[in-house]
């Protein structure tokens, strides 16, 4: 096919094949013009910051003609692209990544190393990350951004542009602390702000009905309040490929910055007010992760960037002479959970208010372009609105919303005749206390497909969650398991393995995780193994060395490195895994360490600012490794580490360090994770649970590789009908009783008995995430770890075989199988053609 011709800015073309403009001449000359030019600095003068600016904006100059190319071949040759409207996106630190993808990192090493910087971590190390989520939903976002870009699929990302992020997370006395995070304050270098593509969105109000000119009887909403919707635009690029996709977060503005009616009559601060309340709209995320709190700031910022989004779609359209009709065929919206599920009544509103479409029409566009993923089961997670909030602010979604209901209860009752429960139940209106709208119901009638992100969890939710509308419409309801960007998560956060795979089996395992396979005939090789496991241990020193920095606590690189990162929650049990510490702690104690392997355990991970038992679950951690780390006894057998304030940056350094993952939630309560696919494919072990895609990661590296333990989600079940009473658990077991004695005596906490008897009053009451029925299992499991661990070789090979059999859980095999089963899109390759 011919390239396009287009008018590449001088200086140089930024092209592959022609690498003009890419070598470290021209990195080190952007850097110098960006150092004077746009930072104001002399080279000589310039601090590490100044540097990663210049290097940044050099970096980014270099995308730049990629980045136009692609929106350019879309705009020349139409075809359907990918809309991911996700309320997160946490993207990670981007210079590394672009630096990566671009393929010009040795080329920045010898431009810095011209201002006298010998190592591009110094750089890295002062970018600040942008904290745009909460934790697996929103990092598995950035990695399919980061896969629709490599396999060259048309896609943008919508979202919103926080002022403030994620909180930063310190440690005080052993209690989380959050800080704001000012993620923006120095300037961030990888945004483009689009003014002039700015969108405007009403809330509040009322609607009134009216005849148009042809004399059909209409509705049309009258807003109280208006934002304005600023783009901003961050470059996706593709590896070594010229694709180069957008994320467009919204920033919220004033309609106008003052009331000029207020002003004239001396109201300053009256003026401003409506500024300040339409700016507070894109200010904060909601650090909430898997939590809804049902707040109407919430709300507003969903129908903010949904509306901003989807009026940005319909102009796409307009600016191409391409009839709005046609709109499925060139826009496949996916909903990231229910957080933009808005957009199916905001979609109709537009195509059937402004667009003037008949309802079946604009309804059949929407249901033709709009599907949707569940990322949970738990009830508290079920975005669910107040209906008086609902209509306060969204009127004239309120009344479509309800039309939609009403259309679609009458096609339940011809299936169930005279079923009034099926109707209760299926209804977007929950009738039951208070009004409420579910948005899930909202989406999964709205959608073509509904689908759920590992097999178990998808089983799930046609089994128990949606299971009436499972049988309605059994096609609509399919599974794609997650997987995770080989780029960030292997080839940038581990180099050494990268080093020895690219040796091994070539490059080419970095867009084809599947030749990680032939790695399975080295695992009786002595030799390999070897190498495998010192790049584990060059992973490990280097995070030693944080741990020290960060911490004071000194650990043992030659230690087992026990690992649990994610967000505290109940449900994923770090309250678990800490008890099995004071466990090993106590044998420790009496002398029993036949069987103990020296272990770092280490955790990491916020809890949200309301969340009580989290909160107390870090203080509980912070309060054993304080017992352990100080007693002599401990020395080289166990160490306890809470590593503060994780996220993207850190966990760089975490997944390539581990041996051992734990992944231990309740059966049938992690609807996936992703964390245990980045320590799979960085060589860890699994020590987890049937539960989300554990499950696949054992089928894949098999059994035998895997530390499975605890009750699968039916037996939970089944305990849970007959009634659970953990003390019958603890009766039968020495060990956890005595290991619950320490605690409630003080031993962790100074000889204050009252502090973690929050957790004691859990654990043996009715806690509903099963901790005391799986400890004696899970104390079991850990024994065959420290065993295997003895044998390193054998632990070796284990490893070897984790990472040569995780391929599957590359988010380009996501990518795929959402392109060809779900958004039925197909790649659409660039092409550049310099101009000389
Ligand atoms: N909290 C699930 O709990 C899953 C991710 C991404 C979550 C994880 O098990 O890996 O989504 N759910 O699919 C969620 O955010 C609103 O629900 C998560 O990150």
């Amino acid at each position: 096919s011919q390239s396009l011709d287009l008018r590449l800015p001088t200086p140089g073309c930024y092209a592959d094949p022609v690498r003009a403009g890419m070598d470290a001449d021209a990195v080190f000359d952007g850097m110098t013009e960006h150092l004077f030019f746009t930072l104001g600095k002399l080279a000589t003068s310039a601090s590490l910051r100044d540097l990663y600016m210049a290097l940044s904006f050099a970096v980014r100059d270099r995308l730049m003609s990629r980045y136009l190319t692609s929106q350019e071949t879309i705009r020349a040759r139409p075809q359907k692209t990918v809309a991911y409207l996700s309320a997160e996106f946490l993207i990670g630190p981007q210079l590394n990544n672009n630096l990566l993808n671009l393929g010009i990192k040795k080329e920045a090493e010898e431009a810095l190393k011209r201002f006298g910087i010998e190592s591009l971590n110094e750089i890295l190390e002062v970018e600040e990350e942008p904290g745009l989520g909460n934790g697996g939903l929103g990092r598995l976002a950035a990695c399919y951004m980061e896969s629709l870009a490599s396999l060259q699929v048309p896609a943008v990302g919508y979202g919103i542009r926080y002022e403030f992020g994620i909180f930063n997370q310190l440690i005080r006395d052993g209690w989380q602390v959050e800080v704001t995070d000012k993620w923006l304050k120095g300037g961030w270098p990888w945004e483009l702000p689009q003014p002039d593509e700015a969108c405007l969105v009403g809330f509040g109000g009322q609607t009134e009905s009216y005849t148009d000119d042809n004399g059909n009887y209409r509705s049309r909403w009258i807003p109280s309040e208006h934002a304005i919707g600023v783009p901003h635009d961050v470059p996706v690029l593709g590896y070594r490929v010229n694709s180069c996709d957008r994320l467009r977060l919204w920033r919220a503005d004033a309609t106008e910055s003052f009331d000029f009616y207020a002003f004239n009559i001396g109201d300053y601060y009256g003026a401003v007010e409506e500024k300040v309340a339409s700016e507070t709209l894109s200010k904060v995320l909601y650090p909430n992760d898997g939590t809804d709190e049902g707040r109407r700031l919430r709300l507003k910022q969903q129908h903010f960037f949904v509306s901003c989004s989807l009026q940005d779609m319909l102009r796409s359209l307009e600016k191409r002479s391409i009839a709005v009709e046609e709109f499925p065929n060139h826009w496949t919206v996916q909903l990231n959970d229910t957080h933009p599920a808005i957009a199916v009544a905001e979609l109709m509103r537009l195509l059937i208010d402004q667009h003037r479409l008949d309802w079946d029409k604009a309804w059949e566009i929407t249901n033709r372009s709009v599907a949707y993923t569940n990322h949970t089961l738990l009830p508290e997670a079920l975005e669910k609105w107040d209906l008086s909030l609902f209509k306060n602010l969204l009127p004239r979604h309120l009344e479509l919303i309800y039309e939609i209901n009403r259309r679609f209860l009458q096609q339940v009752r011809l299936k169930y005749p005279g079923n009034d429960l099926i109707l209760r139940k299926l209804s977007i209106i929950d009738e039951e206390g208070g009004k409420a709208i579910r948005m899930a119901h909202l989406a999964t009638i709205g959608a073509h497909h509904v689908n759920g992100v590992a097999a178990l969890h998808s089983d799930l939710i046609k089994r128990q969650l949606l299971p009436e509308f499972a049988q309605l419409w059994p096609e609509k309801f399919t599974n794609v398991t997650n997987g995770v960007t080989p780029r960030r998560w292997v080839a940038l956060a581990n180099p050494e393995l990268s080093k020895l795979l690219d040796k091994e089996i070539g490059p080419n395992w970095i867009t084809n995780m599947d030749l990680l396979l032939e790695l399975e005939k080295k695992e009786n090789d002595s030799n390999f193994l070897d190498l495998f496991a010192s790049a584990k241990l060059s992973g490990k020193r280097k995070l030693a060395g944080y741990i020290h920095r960060q911490t004071g606590v000194l650990v043992d690189p030659s230690s087992l490195f026990d690992v649990q990162v994610k967000r505290i929650h109940q449900y994923k049990r770090q309250h678990l895994n800490a008890l099995q510490v004071i466990a090993q702690y106590l044998r420790i104690k009496n002398g029993i360490t036949k069987n103990i392997a020296p272990r770092t355990v280490i955790f990491g991970g916020k809890a949200a600012p309301g969340y009580f038992m989290a909160k107390l679950m870090i203080r509980f951690i912070n309060g054993i490794a304080d017992v352990v780390n100080a007693d002599p006894d401990m020395d080289g057998l166990l160490r306890v580490v809470f590593l503060p304030d994780y996220n993207v940056k850190l966990g760089e350094q975490v997944y390539p360090a581990t041996d051992l993952s734990e992944q231990i939630s309740t059966a049938g309560k992690e609807a996936s994770g992703t964390g245990n696919m980045k320590f799979a494919m960085n060589g860890a072990l699994t020590i987890g649970t049937l539960d989300g895609a554990n499950v696949e990661i054992r089928d894949r590296v098999g059994a035998e590789n895997f530390f499975l333990f605890g009750k699968t989600e039916s037996e939970i079940m089944e305990l849970r009908d007959q009634g659970y009473s953990p003390n019958s658990f603890i009766a039968e077991s020495n060990e956890l009783q005595e290991t619950l004695k320490l605690i409630e005596v003080g031993h962790f906490s100074n000889g204050d008995s009252e502090l973690f008897r929050p957790i004691i009053n859990i654990l043996t009451g009715n806690d509903p995430f099963f901790v005391m029925a799986d400890f004696d299992d899970y104390l079991r499991a850990q024994d065959e770890v420290s065993k295997a661990w003895k044998k390193s070789k054998k632990w070796n090979r284990m490893a070897l075989l984790n990472t040569a059999r995780s391929g599957f859980f590359s988010s380009d095999r996501s990518i795929r199988e959402y392109c060809q089963s779900i958004w039925k899109v197909k790649p659409l390759p660039v092409e550049i053609s310099c101009e000389k």
